[in-house]
């Protein structure tokens, strides 16, 4: 067996020629993505130790409290991309409007992207593991001097150049695809580096992991409570009862699926009644990746990535995982 260890920085370059118009920018845009997520991991590992818990007293454009890490994170995101250059338009969930970088060097670039720069920030003061999530476009007009616009960021799902996560967890990982599978990298703290440890990964067809909030069993729609149902049943055939595992994280949850097998719903529900999971910046990312490794994810009506979005924020209920688990699902929903 070789020892040789690829760091990201390496493997992205090695497959520069998949991306498409591949000139290096794309890549500069990967790496300056990893930069931000070892500074925010660096700060996630002490979170304990510095005046960094807690709630910042301040609220997102969706009425939800942010945390100190959250507003860190977004930071952080948001200075690496104006600074790289590679970045014209970031759509953050922490910000309201979309952010426009007009500077000389990001004035022309050709990229969008789509971030939620702390995902799962209800498990932040408790040491669960939390994580990041992006997406990245392609500018639709590339001509110099044409200005980005917010028809930019809000393509289909199916139109994302790229699109990956990283899982601030007992250990650290950024898993990305360009659309030519998906692969993974552990973050070596010794070297500072995230290393190529799950090459290629690959998203079992059928699983026994169903990941969904129960505590909001009452307010779910009929054929989600009888998937659910479906699930605890014992048929030792198709291996029922199912595990259960919800960690409260997406990022987390997904990733254990994609690992595992298994299936993630956030069904719309009496308080969310369009899902609570917001579209451009959780579930399409999320979604590209599961697709590229083999799995599926819907809304219930159809593909997640066909979705064409309206709003920044907008949110969308989704069924996401392994493909015999979610047509499973499908069935009682359809039914
Ligand atoms: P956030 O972006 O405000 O952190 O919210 C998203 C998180 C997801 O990571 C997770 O799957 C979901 O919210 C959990 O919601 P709930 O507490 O309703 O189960
Ligand atoms: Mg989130």
């Amino acid at each position: 067996m070789s020892n040789k260890t690829t760091t990201l920085g390496q493997f992205i370059i090695e497959r520069q020629a998949d991306f498409p118009y591949a000139k290096g920018e794309l890549s500069r845009l990967l790496r300056d993505i990893a930069i931000a997520a070892k500074i925010v991991n660096r700060e996630v590992n002490k979170a304990g130790l510095v005046d960094i818990l807690g709630d910042a007293g301040t609220y997102n454009i969706q009425g939800e409290g942010q945390k100190k890490l959250d507003v860190y994170a977004d930071e952080q995101f948001v200075s690496a991309l104006r600074s790289g250059g590679e970045c014209c338009v970031v759509a953050s969930e922490e910000n309201e409007n979309c952010l426009y970088i007009e500077s000389e060097i990001s004035k022309n670039a050709k990229y969008i992207v789509a971030i939620d720069p702390l995902d799962g920030s209800s498990n932040i003061d408790v040491n669960v593991a939390v994580g990041t999530i992006f997406s990245i476009y392609r500018r639709r007009h590339t001509e110099a001097n044409t200005k980005a616009s917010l028809e930019d960021v809000l393509q289909k799902g199916d139109q994302q150049v790229a699109a990956g996560y990283i899982v601030y967890g007992s250990s650290t990982m950024l898993v990305y695809t360009t659309g030519k599978g998906v692969n993974g990298f552990t973050l070596d703290p010794s070297i500072g580096e995230f290393c190529l440890s799950h090459p290629n990964m690959k998203m079992p067809k059928n699983g026994t992991i169903y990941s969904i909030n129960e505590g909001h069993y009452i307010h779910f729609p009929q054929g989600v409570k009888d998937y659910i149902k479906y699930c605890q049943q014992h048929d030792p055939s198709t291996n029922r009862p199912f595990t259960s595992r919800y960690i409260g994280s997406m990022v987390a949850d997904i990733h254990r699926n994609l690992i595992k097998g298994g299936i993630f719903l956030y069904p719309s529900t009496s308080s969310h009644p369009n899902g609570k999971l917001r579209l451009v910046y959780e579930c399409n990312p999320m979604a590209f990746i599961i697709e590229q490794a083999g799995g599926i994810a819907t809304d219930g009506k159809g593909r997640i990535l066909d979705i064409q979005p309206t709003q920044l924020h907008q949110r969308s209920a989704i069924f996401i995982g392994s493909v015999d688990m979610v047509n499973s699902l499908m069935r009682f929903i359809d039914s």
